[in-house]
């Protein structure tokens, strides 16, 4: 359990994420927004709680790696990078336009703190779990995180790196399933179910937990416990909502996939997210 302190210090970060990711798709009208609002706590508990990273020496070798493979929601992730002091905050304020350096999906090196170029979903797990690979061949001692969604685990592409990942039993590997069961035009079950899902996972090698991905304390409890199995690698299986703490029309709806928030809308949430 996390002391409240240590909560209040993880959920004001999470506001702050979430206001940076409602200004950068106001100012850039850009969509992908509901999705990087799903993934706010799983990435501040990763950043601010769990992740052996230093914003001062950014690719140091020993350094835990994290692949954010469903890229088009890169917001967040820049979001929690700039929080976290990988950047200048400034650079949100370019996010997706012509002068800036902050792409609509994120891509290796284009600020410190980003590992990989994705946004061609269904390709990110298979990074890393070759990076896991070579960590575990070489013997080194950091995780490989990697973030991936719903959408994704509708691709082949996605069930061939769990199923090399298992063979190859890399407790090196941590996934991390969005699970807000929207895609871009529909929900999950409706498009491709993926249930039974757990067993899925466990049936091809892997250790399961299931949590709601929006509760500090079960990410917190859940990944200091990694690896939960020796010689497995690890999925963690996140109930969340998506848009959640954004415009609340869109909340849990498709249209929290492509639709900008207003200038009213906008201004909306930044006050409610504000307050208290
Ligand atoms: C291979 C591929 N096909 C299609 C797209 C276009 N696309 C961007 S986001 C998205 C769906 C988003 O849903 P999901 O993958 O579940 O992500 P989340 O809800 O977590 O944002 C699609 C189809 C893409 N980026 N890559």
């Amino acid at each position: 359990m996390l002391s409240n302190r240590n909560i209040d210090f993880l959920k004001s970060k999470a506001k702050q994420v979430r206001k940076d990711v409602i200004e950068m798709s106001f100012r850039a009208k850009s969509a992908h927004t509901g999705g990087a609002l799903s993934c706010v706590e799983i990435l501040v508990s990763l950043y601010f709680e769990i992740m052996n990273v230093d914003p001062q020496n950014p690719y140091d070798k020993n350094r835990d790696r994290l692949v954010f493979s469903k890229a088009h929601d890169a917001k967040a992730l820049y979001a929690v990078l700039a929080e976290r002091g990988f950047f200048d905050k400034k650079l949100l304020d370019g996010y997706e336009s012509n002068n800036g350096k902050l792409p609509g999906h994120s891509t290796r090196h284009c600020v410190p703190g980003v590992e990989v170029s994705a946004g061609s979903l269904g390709h990110g797990l298979s990074m890393a779990v070759g990076m896991a690979y070579a960590g575990k061949i070489d013997n080194k001692k950091h995780k490989v995180f990697c973030v991936i969604s719903d959408g994704e685990c509708d691709e082949g592409s996605t069930w061939e790196g769990i199923l090399f990942a298992g063979h190859h039993k890399l407790e090196n590997l941590v996934a991390i399933v969005d699970y807000n069961k929207l895609q871009g035009f529909g929900y999950t079950k409706d498009i491709l179910n993926l249930e039974p899902f757990s067993q899925k996972w466990e049936s091809f090698g892997w250790e399961k937990v299931e949590l709601n991905g929006h509760n500090f304390n079960e990410l917190i409890e859940a990944f200091k416990k990694l690896p939960i199995k020796k010689n497995k690698p690890t999925v963690i299986i996140a109930h969340t909502i998506k848009g959640l703490g954004g415009v609340p029309i869109y909340v849990n709806k498709v249209s929290s996939q492509y639709k900008p928030p207003t200038q009213e809308e906008a201004e909306e949430v930044i006050r409610r997210l504000s307050s208290k």
